[in-house]
């Protein structure tokens, strides 16, 4: 491995200088490739692809999931010693992220991949495609401040009418920023020049329902099966989703890709203060209402009810509204879960490092029946 790699995946200036004081640590800069529950899978200039573990410090530090390391993230490694995993022990700021609001009903954010150049959205007709989800990861990508593409997929088995009117409805809300193909996955052919010639150093995250054709795509890309595709099961219409992991892929041509299993949701995310400031000028409103516990439901003289029937105050924003208090609680219910799952390794790594020392006193004690016995507490 060597230099070029770094170069491939995007590794620059601003980034060295970023790294600057790690480098005086003897760490190494990597990015991540892959993570799973419990480890992370890196590419790195000496050491190529490899198994890395997080430290409990950046564990313990990251205040929400949000903050913890992720696909496409740069980190400090810090080799360590012997046979033991490298550690990771920094992650460097990211430039930028694309995220979604996690699946389920709370609000936080979820990061798909970070440090992205090009977003490109795999969509199928009929039924994947539809304006309101187009929307929401149009709204996403801007929030991501990436470069959009959306793909249109399964051109050769979709009637040309069909393609011919949905390019007509969504080329308006693409608008200049954001390209918009009908292609053919499996065939390379069909792809845009700006993805088949994907410059080295930049990456591209594919996102999209699951069966669209994400994989295809990306294997299209590089040449070669290096994601397994599935067939879309056809009684239920939900399909198996494939791609199980996310995972940063190297393209022949320089460049990196993610490939992403299926998205059933694409939400925006949010958190409490965010939540709060949204919803900023209701509150004040409800301070008008006649009594101070009001419940903005059946009570009289309330001012929120009032402007709702007045047509000042959509119907939507008042149901929103009225579930704030629910939503900030379901988000801070999630930190609360990080905290206790935090504990409990703690504890439990705590309980192993005590076991080991009894063991090995019990040990010396068997060797040298003088020594008094002193067990620690579990
Ligand atoms: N006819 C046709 N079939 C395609 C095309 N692209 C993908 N497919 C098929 O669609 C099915 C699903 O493709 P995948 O690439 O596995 O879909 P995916 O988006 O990666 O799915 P998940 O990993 O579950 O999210 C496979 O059977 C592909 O062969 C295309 O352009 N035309
Ligand atoms: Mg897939
Ligand atoms: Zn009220």
């Amino acid at each position: 491995m060597n230099a070029k790699l770094m170069h491939r995946l995007g590794w620059d200036s601003e980034w060295e200088e970023s790294f600057a004081e790690f480098r005086k640590q003897l760490w190494y800069p990597a990015r991540i490739c892959r993570e799973t529950k419990i480890n992370y899978s890196v590419f790195s200039e000496e050491r190529g692809r490899h198994e890395v573990v997080l430290s409990g410090h950046l564990w313990n530090a990251a205040v929400t999931d949000a903050d913890l390391p992720t696909v496409g993230d740069w980190v400090a490694v810090d080799p360590g010693e012997g046979g033991e995993l490298p550690v990771i022990r920094a992650l460097l700021p990211r430039r930028n992220r694309f995220s979604r609001k996690f699946p389920g009903r709370s609000c936080a954010e979820q990061v798909i991949g970070a440090n992205v150049d090009c977003v490109v959205v795999v969509t199928t007709l009929p039924e994947d495609i539809n304006k309101n989800r187009l929307e929401r990861y149009l709204t996403l990508i801007r929030k991501s401040g990436a470069h959009g593409m959306i793909l249109i997929n399964k051109a050769d088995i979709t009637p040309e009418e069909e393609l011919h009117y949905a390019l007509e409805q969504l080329k308006p809300l693409c608008g200049e920023g954001v390209e918009l193909y009908t292609v053919s996955a499996a065939n390379p052919a069909s792809l845009p020049p700006s993805l088949l010639h994907f410059p080295p150093g930049k990456t591209a995250l594919v996102v999209g329902s699951s069966g669209v054709g994400k994989s295809t795509l990306v294997n299209a890309l590089v040449g070669e099966e290096c994601r397994k595709t599935g067939e879309v099961n056809e009684v239920t219409g939900k399909g198996r989703h494939i791609s199980v992991a996310r995972e940063l892929i190297l393209l022949p041509g320089g460049g990196v890709l993610i490939d992403n299993p299926g998205m059933r949701e694409v939400q925006m995310w949010t958190d409490a203060a965010a939540l709060r400031a949204e919803f900023a000028d209701l509150s004040a409103l409800a301070e008008q209402c006649r009594f101070a516990d009001c419940s903005h439901r059946h009570d009289a003289g309330c001012a929120v009810r009032g402007a709702v029937e007045s047509g000042i105050l959509s119907w939507e924003r008042y149901e929103h509204f009225l579930n704030l208090e629910e939503e900030i609680a379901e988000l801070e219910k999630r930190a609360e879960k990080r905290r206790m799952t935090l504990e409990r390794v703690t504890r439990r790594e705590k309980r192993a490092v005590l076991r080991n020392r009894n063991d090995h006193e019990d040990q010396q004690r068997e060797l040298h029946p003088h020594l008094k016995a002193h067990r620690h507490d579990l």
